[in-house]
């Protein structure tokens, strides 16, 4: 496709409750959303970076001045610009995955569109609707906590996903465990732990978990193997996966038998479909994490989470769970799943007037 130029929105969407995680809390989610405007059309993209560089480091004003100083210029004068070539021309500029991912999906969303292709079946997707988990943040009490849950079991979701951090482990999934009885848990530290904590996580092999999520520094891939062997709990990881070569690393030392793809994280929706085939190939379970994504990030994650080796429920929640109005018509969970977008490129684009109400700043970079 010929790109003409791409537009540039920071939003700010009120969450519907906070999420608290081991690394902060969020109220409201600020995200970078990418328009891509070509001769034959246009595309969406929004970009999982938050308003602060706490999951990661890259964060909302970083993702929005790269785009507009760095990356989007980067892809001018270059004619037919092919959406599979978007990583390439952008890999000279180290790390910021999440605004190249954003980026990349904008113009991939611009060519399928035109080319009348869904992106669940571009990227090889087999399903049309995927089950659905829900990831709870750490509240201020145990009963806080079994509300949460409970409304959240009402409400179909098929797997929980606990935050976990210091002090907020053992005890409230015991409490789940036993209250919930045989659900499907799992739980997430956000990389709060360090290797003399190996013992203490150790003790979560009592609660039957599905999986524990992210226990160690994004970096330490070598104390999560030194945990693997400690622990039968299945460890899965995200921060540490940032491309398919991490995963083959992780995966050779023995890491992790799971994996989070989460698309931004790991640049995109092409690179993640390199992570599945990878992990696929491994026996690697993999499943669809989320950052809170507004309508235009859920439905692209919802393509990507119907193909075949997502086994596992993802963190791909209904509008509702999130935000009041959301950008999009809401997606709604129905028995536990949720129907993969059918529409042309990601199948759906910002309503304008809630665009226009969330958007605090705007740049059209032309080129
Ligand atoms: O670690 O999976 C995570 C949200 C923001 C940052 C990191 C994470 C999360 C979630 C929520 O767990 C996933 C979602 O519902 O989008
Ligand atoms: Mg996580």
């Amino acid at each position: 496709m010929k790109l003409e130029g791409v537009e540039i929105h920071t939003i700010r969407m009120p969450l519907v409750s906070p999420f608290r995680t081991s690394f902060g809390t969020e109220t409201v989610r600020e995200a970078v959303l990418v328009r891509a405007v070509g001769a034959d059309g246009e595309g969406w993209g929004e970009c999982g970076a938050s308003a602060l560089p706490l999951y990661s480091s890259e964060y909302t004003p970083a993702a929005a001045a790269l785009l507009a100083d760095v990356l989007v210029p980067a892809l001018g004068g270059r004619g037919d610009l092919d959406p599979h070539r978007v990583a390439g021309i952008l890999s000279p500029f180290k790390g910021h995955r999440q605004a190249k991912a954003a980026l990349e999906t904008a113009i991939l969303d611009a060519d399928l569109r035109a080319r009348d292709v869904p992106l669940s079946y571009h990227l090889g997707a087999v399903k049309d609707r995927v089950a659905c988990g829900v990831s709870v943040g750490i509240t201020p009490t145990i009963p806080a906590l079994l509300d949460a849950v409970d409304g959240y079991l009402a409400d179909g979701y098929v797997r929980i996903k606990l935050k976990i951090e210091h002090g907020w482990d053992l005890e409230p999934v015991r409490a789940v465990r036993e209250r919930f009885g045989d659900i499907l848990l799992q739980v997430d530290a956000n990389a709060a732990y360090g290797r003399a904590d190996i013992e203490h996580l150790a003790k979560l092999d009592a609660f039957d978990l599905s999986l524990l999520e992210q226990p160690l520094s994004a970096d330490d891939l070598g104390g999560h193997a030194m945990l693997a062997r400690r622990i039968s709990t299945p460890i899965c990881l995200d921060e540490s996966i940032l491309s398919a070569a991490h995963a083959a690393h992780a995966i050779e030392l023995g890491a992790c038998r799971i994996v989070n793809i989460k698309p931004g994280r790991v640049g995109g929706y092409l690179e993640s479909r390199r992570i599945h085939d990878l992990c696929v190939a491994h026996g690697v379970p993999v499943w669809c994490g989320g950052m809170l994504e507004t309508g235009i990030g859920r439905a692209a994650n919802l393509a990507l989470a119907a193909l075949p080796g997502f086994t596992l429920p993802g963190d791909t929640s209904a509008s509702e769970r999130y935000y009041e109005t959301d950008m999009t018509p809401p997606f709604r969970l129905e028995d536990g799943h949720m129907t993969v977008p059918t529409g042309a490129g990601i199948g759906v684009t910002p309503d304008a007037a809630v665009l226009d109400e969330v958007t605090v700043s705007r740049a059209w970079i032309p080129l």
